[in-house]
């Protein structure tokens, strides 16, 4: 039987382009630049989408769905093109409609700037799980940002990280709508003052504010092959109103001149730190801002049609993406009092029903902590309701516990209050107003209930629930690589591309000889295709036929980038020293950005080009290892390198990394992860077999176990490990740098011989020995093809359970409780 696709009319798609560049452009095709081509291209893709996006719109307001919205301060969206059309199920006839008209799709594709409203892994969830909601039919909305300036173009120079502005909106974005007509008013600063309504309540009101006016751009997010359009809608700021020259007195021209400043700033740029707060004023003032609009926008959405306000959370759930969304909890209890008179009582109620939190980490850094009188000068009316929330919450602490025994009713304040030291903990109003908390790996969550958010969990554990990230495999695999995708359906039909979980049938020809060969030569032709981008980016030739050790992420201490770099340098040691012995080529990729103010973070990129500079240029090394540091890795360029990954390094320190979702992405295209047991490698390791994966290192009983007795001292191990002393005098014997002192921080990091507790907090001395052994183990096994192409291959097919759409199916079914949407 064959299976129903979405209509897609090729010829007036390609009447479209031609229109489009004439009406756009006033060109022909032959005079029509790449970028021109690309947007008419765009545009032409629009059409068909508004179609079924009106669809959508229609059949939710009649049917009349639960609506999850996704409140987020990053997107990380990716190139919109490629995965649009192949949502249409629309790839193939419009690559060929575009070759009809002389153009290749991958060149128009490269046309497009990434959309990059994210730093990393919290970002590119967002944009995953916006995949599978369409894609499963239920209606969402995804509430972010429209930054005028993403996360920065990342330019190494002299093997510096330098960060250019990304200007992705320079030629505008053909997808977007402006939706002026559901603009909104957010209101910054001022005081509150109280009033009696018409019939007697006590009301409050904020005066002598500054107002910007919110303005959604509205993105489609298209699901594959159903129809399902939801909708990314984005706030950008605009001046509320220009200057009345009749009323131009002195506090006035003040007053609209600030207005316009704010408004101007607000949107301007994406903070570049991940799993770091800045704790800038800008910040909260940006979280405000669309976190108010998305509010306003979904309780008159609501009303639209239906007239019990106190049912809400019926209709509409807010999951809150990490703490930075937290201000929906104190805004929807605003809304609730002050614009439609609701009690305190019913306002909580609608409240801690309609919001779920979700955390992201433990870094401490990472813990959003606001100073009050900045929060309260900043958002006057949200800070009397937070400090309301805040004395009641403390009162129902007081009421447990007064009397149980052996318990210190102070020290439970201390640790759960949500304003306390003068500052308001973000993460505490998250789990406090909403009915669900939830980690994303189960072993990040079992941290959080036993031991950063222990308290909580012992007063709230009804609250508590895991869901294991997951990714989409519409990117990462059927667009991200071809070739593979391909050759799945050959062997198991398409099935998979809507249910991941049917990868299984995979593992049927783990042994068959003929399907590792086709997979292996698949793997190989994606390591050409990387090579030659890493020909043309960094003029460094490379082996497609070496070992191909991969770690990009955000560059992060805990993620251990100079844990790898050093094993690395290592390695050169080893083979300058016994050049004759055995060593199978490896080429090490690298790729991460730093956020602008990390130095350490900085000065690791630096390192990492500096070694690769001397080891890539020694004669002695003759090509056995290559160093590549990938520039801008970015949600494009990273389609290519999973694809062409032999090795997958997920190294953090046991216990840091929540989750981690190029694990996943990785494992989908057959590389085989070398890792510790943290985040979701435990489940991958569980999923695919420990036999088909190298896993090394402390366990995160170990490090937590060695944080709580204040660390370790790693000079013992460089005393008596001449390998590691050696690696770690070469970071400050000129051997990477005519400076002998430029790397000495990192050195320090690892030796602190003044305060040894503050040394090598990450424990990569420690774990040092077991990851080259790990190494070794690899180098191994590579060498045996057939093992290889086993263990590859069986990577692939045991990755099932990593889909976004199953991590999408579990919120639905233990927390947001939606409707489908059917479409006729
Ligand atoms: C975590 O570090 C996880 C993503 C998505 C990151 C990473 O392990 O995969 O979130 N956390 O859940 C983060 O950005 C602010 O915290």
């Amino acid at each position: 039987m064959k299976k129903k696709t979405l209509p897609f009319d090729k010829d007036l798609f390609k009447r479209s382009v031609l229109y489009n560049v004439k009406t756009l452009y006033r060109k022909t095709m032959e005079e029509a630049t790449p970028q021109e081509m690309y947007q008419a291209a765009a545009y032409a893709i629009k059409d068909a989408i508004v179609d079924h996006w009106m669809t959508t719109q229609k059949a939710a307001a009649e049917q009349d769905p639960k609506i999850v919205y996704y409140m987020s301060m990053e997107f990380l969206m990716g190139r919109a093109f490629g995965n649009n059309i192949i949502n249409l199920q629309a790839y193939k006839a419009v690559k060929d409609a575009l070759e009809e008209l002389d153009i290749d799709v991958n060149v128009l594709e490269d046309q497009e700037p990434d959309p990059a409203l994210g730093n990393g892994g919290l970002g590119r969830l967002a944009a995953c799980f916006l995949d599978s909601l369409s894609t499963l039919g239920y209606m969402a909305y995804g509430c972010g940002i429209r930054y005028k300036y993403g996360m920065f173009r990342q330019k190494i120079q002299d093997g510096y990280q330098v960060e250019v502005p990304d200007a992705w909106l320079e030629n505008g974005n053909p997808f977007e709508l402006r939706r002026n007509e559901y603009a909104k008013e957010v209101k910054f600063g001022g005081y509150v003052t109280m009033y009696t309504d018409d019939m007697g309540r006590t009301m409050f009101k904020q005066e002598g504010y500054q107002v910007v006016k919110a303005v959604p751009y509205d993105l489609p997010v298209i699901g594959y092959g159903n129809g399902v359009v939801n909708t990314l809608r984005i706030w950008d700021a605009e001046p509320i109103q220009c200057f009345q020259l009749d009323s131009f007195d002195k506090g006035d021209y003040q007053k609209a001149v600030e207005q316009e400043n704010l408004a101007s700033q607000l949107c301007e740029v994406l903070y570049p730190n991940d799993n770091h707060i800045a704790g800038k004023e800008l910040r909260l003032k940006q979280q405000y801002f669309f976190i108010s609009a998305s509010v306003q926008t979904a309780v008159q959405k609501y009303m639209q049609n239906h007239d019990d306000l106190r049912k809400f959370y019926e209709k509409a759930v807010f999951q809150l993406n990490d703490t930075h969304p937290t201000v929906a909890v104190a805004e929807l209890m605003r809304v609730l009092m002050d614009d439609y008179q609701f009690s305190w009582d019913d306002a909580w109620d609608v409240t801690t029903k309609t919001c779920c939190y979700t955390n992201h980490t433990i870094m401490a850094e990472a813990l959003e902590k606001w100073p009050v009188d900045l929060f309260q000068r900043l958002l006057p009316r949200i800070y009397q309701i937070v400090d309301e929330i805040n004395r009641r919450f403390v009162d129902q602490i007081m009421r447990k516990y007064t009397g149980s025994a052996g318990i210190d009713v102070q020290a439970k304040i201390r640790s759960m209050a949500i304003l306390y030291d003068n500052q308001v903990k973000m993460a505490h109003l998250a789990i406090v107003g909403g009915h669900s908390v939830n980690g994303v790996a189960k072993l990040h969550t079992e941290i959080l209930e036993k031991r950063e958010l222990k308290d909580f969990y012992e007063m709230m554990p009804e609250k508590f629930n895991n869901k294991t990230n997951g990714i989409t495999q519409r990117r990462f695999l059927l667009h991200a690589n071809p070739l593979l995708a391909e050759w799945v359906t050959n062997k198991i039909g398409d099935g998979w591309i809507t249910d991941l979980s049917q990868m299984d049938k995979l593992k049927a020809f783990a042994n068959d000889k003929k399907a590792q060969n086709e997979f292996m030569e698949i793997k190989f032709k994606n390591k050409e295709r990387l090579a030659k981008y890493i020909l043309e980016h960094n003029g460094v030739k490379v082996d497609p036929k070496s070992i191909f050790d991969v770690q990009v992420k955000r560059l992060h201490e805990y993620k251990r980038q100079l844990l790898n770099i050093l094993q690395v340098i290592h390695k050169y040691n080893d083979i300058k020293t016994h050049p004759s012995k055995d060593f199978y080529p490896k080429t090490y990729i690298f790729g991460a950005k730093a956020a602008a103010g990390y130095l350490t973070a900085k000065l690791t990129i630096k390192l990492i080009n500096s070694v690769a500079d001397v080891i890539n240029n020694d004669p002695d090394i003759g090509g056995k290892i290559k160093v590549v540091f990938i520039e801008d890795y970015r949600v494009s360029n990273a389609e290519l390198i999973f694809a062409a990954a032999d090795v997958s390094e997920q190294i953090s320190t046991a216990s840091k990394e929540a989750s981690g979702t190029g694990n996943m992405k990785m494992m989908l295209n057959g590389a085989v992860t070398l890792g510790t047991l943290d985040g979701a490698n435990v489940e991958i390791v569980n999923e695919v077999g420990e036999e088909n994966a190298f896993i090394f290192g402390l366990t995160s009983q170990e490090v937590m176990e060695y944080e709580k007795n204040g660390g370790y001292n790693p000079m013992d191990i460089y005393n008596s490990d001449p390998n590691v002393k050696k690696v770690l005098d070469m970071l400050v014997d000129g051997t990477f740098s005519e400076d002998k002192e430029l790397f000495r921080p990192l050195y320090n990091c690892l030796l602190n011989t003044i305060n040894s507790s503050k040394a090598d907090q990450y424990f990569i001395l420690k774990d040092f020995e077991s990851y080259l052994e790990a190494q070794k183990r690899i180098s191994d096994a590579y060498q045996d093809k057939k093992r290889w192409a086993k263990m590859a291959l069986l990577n692939t097919a045991s990755c099932g359970k990593f889909s976004s759409d199953r991590t999408i199916k579990e919120y639905v079914d233990e927390v947001w409780h939606l409707d489908k949407v059917e479409l006729q």
